[in-house]
């Protein structure tokens, strides 16, 4: 069957323009397509939140595809196994209490599990500010194409409205650090009140820590992920991934508590 090129464009522009007009007001807004942001997307669709995740890069998965050092096997501890297992990786067991898996396997399956339990995941789009509103609660974000923010383009940016936002860009932390930048007299839920910054790496603690440090750092916002350990100033854990998992899980369950109370 013969298909006109202007249909073709019509069928995207179409599609794009109601999906996207559906993510102006949404339940959460979830900064960043790594391990942590796509499983608290996964979660928070899977209990009926209005959410989407929004990812500078052309693909989600953030630093998991490389694996470790490139070798494309991540390390998951037994806590964070099920959450995997779940999303229906195929895990081996290699030392007592951990296992290994295939990192382009495990970025496939949890994205897959995030989009069918109803998340929708916006690629190419960079998160370059934040809305704040009544008592500095941040309310939203603020959008650009990454294409224009790599070719250093003056174009003006868009919004979208987020009763919570979550901040899972990874070491970077770039949400808190823009609204601790942007905000006169920001104090952040932290001891100093300010971004205190990853430490170097020391597995054991940083896993321990992270779900604990998976909170509410400013109103409005969570910190998930490898955010969390560098907001908090904890340490970095190389190639065990099960605190990212965990990390997402405990942040949805943070943002419903949230969206239920906004
Ligand atoms: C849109 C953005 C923006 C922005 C960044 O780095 P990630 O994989 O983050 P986590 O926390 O899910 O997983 C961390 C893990 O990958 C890791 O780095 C580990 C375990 N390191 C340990 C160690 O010792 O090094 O994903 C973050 C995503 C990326 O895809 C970014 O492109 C994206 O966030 N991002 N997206 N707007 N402003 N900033």
């Amino acid at each position: 069957m013969p298909i006109r090129e202007i249909e073709v464009t019509r069928g995207i522009v179409e599609g794009f323009t109601r999906d996207f007009l559906d993510c102006l007001e949404l339940d959460v807004a979830v900064v960043g397509g790594g391990p942590s942001g796509m499983t608290c997307a996964y979660y928070l669709a899977k209990a009926g939140v209005k959410v989407a995740v929004f990812e500078r890069n052309l693909h989600v998965g953030g630093g998991m595809w490389g694996g470790g050092m490139l070798f494309p096997r991540i390390v998951i501890q037994e806590e964070a196994a099920g959450i995997v297992r779940g999303f229906g990786v195929n895990l081996q067991p290699f030392h007592e209490g951990y296992f290994v898996g295939d990192s382009v396997e495990t970025v496939s399956k949890c994205t897959a599990a995030a989009l069918d339990a109803g998340a929708r995941v916006w690629v190419g789009i960079a998160v370059e500010d934040v809305l704040i509103r009544e008592e500095d609660r941040v309310a939203g974000l603020v959008l650009n194409w990454r294409a224009v923010e790599l070719a250093q383009l003056h174009v003006d940016p868009l919004a979208i409205e987020s009763k919570v936002v979550v901040d899972a860009t990874g070491h970077e932390s770039d949400v808190v650090r823009t609204v601790s930048r942007k905000i006169p007299g920001c104090r952040l839920f932290t001891e100093t009140g300010q971004v205190i910054g990853e430490k170097p790496m020391w597995a054991d603690v940083a896993e321990g820590e992270i779900v604990h440090l998976t909170r509410q750092v400013y109103p409005g916002l969570l910190v998930a992920g490898m955010a969390a350990n560098a907001v908090y100033g904890s340490p970095r854990m190389g190639a065990i991934f099960g605190g990212m998992f965990l990390s997402g899980k405990r942040a949805a369950e943070l943002a419903v508590e949230l969206v239920e109370g906004a």
